[in-house]
């Protein structure tokens, strides 16, 4: 972790970077979640419940089980009123903020069916404490308790104005395994809307065709997934999620496209250029790994290749934010003064770390 700026991004032109090598909250996009909250003011009712951290994020928090429908509420406080851009949220909860005592609601403006919700909140109000509040479900698995409980699965929070732009692309893939037919089918398995459909099942979602074991996946014979958009995006990074059964994207290259065709129809090299950016440690909840580019990329097209370290491309969901206004003040003062140090002239890039 620290705030070590990634000096490569800043002086190779392009970098190109084989899986998820960087160090534990690396995680580059997300603000270090442990740096910035009161941990112990934190809590989830009923029960009481301290977060657990991975990487960057809050991951995995739940409430006690109850004999009664009760809804989970979960309370995030700051070490001091913080300006909070977006916050990534993995759940159907409402959220609202706390702000010079009063507290006030924010709604997710996509679909309501998405799990996945990035969240923006009004520019330049500082935050002492998020809220997120979670319908109870009856508890599932093995025999009927009669217990309702709530989880939220993952929480992070964004120092920008983002928004995930993703859902709004038409997917291209280079190959798929077969759809899920039959009885209780699993419809949205191996389907390449999957990828930007704002839900992450925890087993299965989508994998590209299988391998022989004589034509491995290689930089020559790539899989690969391309989002793309009618309009130029302004991107900034990249966050992947899985199911358990998926092994993700292995030996990752990200390109995004310059060409001036329909980036649709351009399947060789022509016309991408790589994106620098490494993948952190997935994070334990889908596995999430989150990549900043370091520098916004303008483009039409997001293409994430796999040239090998796996014998399938497995993967759940993609989300990819611009950052339309970018704030500086969420950094706390030591980390803050460490990216000045280093030299970058934007504050932001102060936890884009990495080694
Ligand atoms: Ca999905």
């Amino acid at each position: 972790m620290g705030g070590k700026t990634t000096t490569a991004f800043l002086v190779a032109g392009f970098v190109v970077l084989f899986g998820a090598g960087s160090g534990q909250g690396a995680d580059s996009l997300f603000v270090s979640l442990p740096d910035v909250v009161d941990v112990e003011a934190c809590v989830a009712e009923p029960g009481g419940g301290a977060p657990s951290f991975s990487g960057s994020a809050i991951v995995g928090w739940s409430t006690q089980p109850q004999a009664k429908k009760a809804s989970g509420v979960y309370t995030i406080r700051f070490k001091e009123p913080t300006v909070v851009g977006t916050v990534a949220v993995y759940s159907k909860c409402s959220l609202s903020y706390e702000s010079g005592g009063k507290w006030a609601s924010i709604a997710y403006a996509g679909p309501a069916a998405h799990r996945l919700r990035f969240v923006p909140l009004p520019a330049n109000v500082k935050v002492t404490a998020l809220r997120a509040t979670v319908q109870s479900s009856l508890v599932t698995g093995g025999a009927d308790l009669g217990l309702y409980a709530t989880s939220l699965g993952f929480l992070a929070i964004l120092s920008g104005d983002y928004a995930n732009v993703a859902p709004g692309a038409a997917v291209v893939v280079s190959s798929s395994s077969e759809a899920s037919q039959g009885f209780e089918p699993l419809a949205w398995l191996n389907k390449s809307w999957t990828l930007v459909d704002g839900f992450v099942d925890g087993g299965q979602n989508f994998f590209s065709r299988p391998r022989e074991e004589d034509e491995p996946i290689t930089a020559e014979l790539p899989e690969w997934v391309t989002l793309v958009w009618e309009k130029q995006q302004d991107l900034d990074g990249l966050v992947i999620a899985r199911g358990s059964s998926e092994k993700g994207l292995g030996d990752a290259v990200i390109e995004a496209y310059t060409g001036d065709g329909d980036p649709r129809f351009a399947l060789g090299n022509a016309g991408w250029r790589v994106v620098e950016g490494r993948f952190s440690e997935p994070m334990k909840f889908r596995s999430m790994q989150a990549v900043g580019f370091g520098r916004t990329t303008r483009t039409k097209a997001i293409r994430l290749k796999c040239i090998g370290g796996v014998d399938r491309l497995g993967l759940g969901e993609v989300i990819a934010g611009p950052e339309r206004r970018p704030r500086a003040d969420i950094l706390p003062e030591h980390r803050r003064a460490e990216s000045h140090s280093a030299g970058d002239p934007r504050p932001r890039q102060g936890y884009d770390s990495g080694p």
